[in-house]
């Protein structure tokens, strides 16, 4: 596609094929999207996040990323779905629109690179980094066992061929340290969602302790019903991380589908998948401008 017009995104997509995505939308919206590269992947590839601003010095922000476990494939299509919709709602829907003016939108679509681009050339199911482990055939960590919050506790693997390894101490791996410096040096990110599937459910902070967070009752009715705390432990999670950091508003997505295909949705799914979710999104992001 020459436009993101053109684009297709009722059907899942190589790397390559994302990334001109992106650079078309910065290219069709240069006054309300920029692109920022935070970091490499372990292999080199570039960590684009998209910038959705009208304005103002370093707003209140909100945080979207899919992808960070490559082989949840219907998340990166979704996210690329979010970041048109986004351009598209603009001063047309009010309730994105009074987003917009007030707070910018951070979303990072392929969160994992090397992971994606295994995915498609290789091994359909890979879920971890693609960075070897010195002293063990296996590669890659787990980027959402890495992050320093409850990290190396129960609910998370010390063997490198696990598919829950959280690598040799916390944000060892790039695509995590890449959104830890982000975060810390942006200083006034709000909400953080990370999108992963499959399940069908929103998660709330803490998954490395049993011990309930401060704001659960706050959390819970945001989007109302549809959460849960974690259901089993998982240690050095990214929204344990940034809910300790001081974003409130930090929820993990699992999108569709409940395990009939899992991974490997159907494409014909991937857009009612995107504008359901979508919606809750939408819910989370209002509730946080006016709070
Ligand atoms: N599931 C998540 C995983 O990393 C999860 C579940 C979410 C655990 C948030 C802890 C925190 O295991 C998938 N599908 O990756
Ligand atoms: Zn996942």
């Amino acid at each position: 596609p020459r436009t993101t017009d053109d684009y297709d995104y009722s059907n899942y997509h190589a790397i390559a094929d994302i990334y001109s995505f992106q650079d078309m939308l910065v290219a069709e919206n240069p006054n309300l999207v920029s692109k920022i590269v935070i970091g490499q992947s372990y292999q080199g590839r570039p960590l684009n996040v998209l910038k959705f601003s009208t304005g103002g010095t370093n707003r209140p922000g909100i945080w979207l990323d899919t992808g960070i476990h490559s082989r949840e494939w219907v998340t990166q299509a979704s996210g690329t779905w979010f970041a048109k919709k986004i351009v598209t709602d603009y001063g047309r829907d009010a309730a994105l629109t009074a987003i917009l003016d007030k707070m910018d939108i951070f979303l990072e679509i392929v969160t994992n690179p090397d992971g994606y681009y295994y995915t498609h050339n290789s091994n359909r199911m890979w879920r971890k980094t693609r960075k070897p482990n010195p002293g063990s055939s296996c590669v890659g960590t787990d980027p959402n066992r890495n992050w320093d919050a409850g990290f190396g506790e129960p609910g998370s693997s010390d063997s490198p061929c696990s598919e829950t390894y959280r690598g040799p101490e916390a944000h060892s791996e790039s695509e995590v340290k890449s959104i830890v410096d982000f975060v810390k040096s942006h200083g006034n990110l709000k909400a953080f969602v990370s999108i992963h599937s499959y399940s069908q459910m929103i998660l709330y902070p803490y998954g490395y302790t049993s011990t309930p967070c401060k704001d659960q009752s706050e959390l819970v009715i945001t989007t109302c019903g549809i959460c849960s705390t974690m259901e089993y432990q998982a240690s050095g999670t990214t929204v344990d991380w940034t809910y300790n950091q001081g974003i409130k508003y930090s929820y993990t997505f699992e999108l569709r589908d409940t395990g009939r295909y899992g991974f490997i949705l159907p494409a014909n799914q991937i857009l009612p998948t995107a504008k359901e979710t979508w919606l809750a999104l939408m819910a989370i992001m209002e509730h946080t401008k006016d709070n």
